[in-house]
């Protein structure tokens, strides 16, 4: 995926398969609508060829129908994964006239703003075409220079960016390349979406 160069967001999606498999099993996702980021992050269960083809399933539901209001995507993709392993998911939309992110989770998937200030946007429990609560809609502002990540739990969640002061002023690229080579495990799939609100 490539940076966003016409909206006041620029992200970069970083990803790496598990040792030893073909495939990944995780899914960064990032589509740009008019005044609208979406940004969604999946994780099939285990990793290999099932947790591959349960984040395809996810991915096409994704592309034909993120325009929905997050809880209703979530119901869309639930079901599209019935016959699929499931995974845990998290979609955050970047309003642009608003200014403010909207998110929701369901299960280990790390949405964090790192920059200036930290917040965790914590998900709901649950597997995603499994069983799940339906999770609350997170709304937090969006302000100019504020770094947001996103990650599977193939990254160390201990990973603060704020032990490393330089870092949330490189590009997205670095942070999320950064993020994968310092903080992810060998023997899961690992995936990190950096985003930063443009001045
Ligand atoms: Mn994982």
């Amino acid at each position: 995926m490539s940076p966003a160069t016409t909206t006041p967001i620029s992200w970069f999606a970083s990803g790496r398969k598990c040792l030893g498999q073909s495939v990944s099993g995780d899914l960064a996702w990032v589509n740009e609508l008019p005044g609208v980021i979406v940004v969604a992050l999946f994780d099939g269960l285990g990793h290999g060829p099932r947790a591959h083809a349960a984040a395809n399933r996810a991915k096409r539901v994704l592309s034909s129908k993120c325009e929905l209001p997050l809880l209703e995507l979530f119901d869309e993709i639930d079901a599209a994964l019935k016959d699929e392993i499931g995974g845990v998911l998290g979609v955050a939309k970047f309003d642009i006239d608003t200014r403010s992110v909207r998110y929701c989770g369901v299960g280990n998937v790390a949405a964090r703003r790192v920059f200036p200030t930290s917040t965790s946007l914590p998900s709901a429990p649950g597997i995603v075409g499994q069983r799940y609560s339906r999770p609350p809609v997170r709304v937090v502002p969006m302000s100019a220079g504020d770094v947001w990540l996103f990650h599977t739990d193939g990254v160390s969640s201990n990973f603060n960016i704020a032990d490393y002061p330089q870092m949330a002023y490189h590009a997205p690229r670095t942070i999320a390349n950064t993020a994968l080579r310092r903080f992810s495990s060998d023997f899961d799939d690992a995936t990190c979406v950096a985003i930063r609100v443009n001045e």
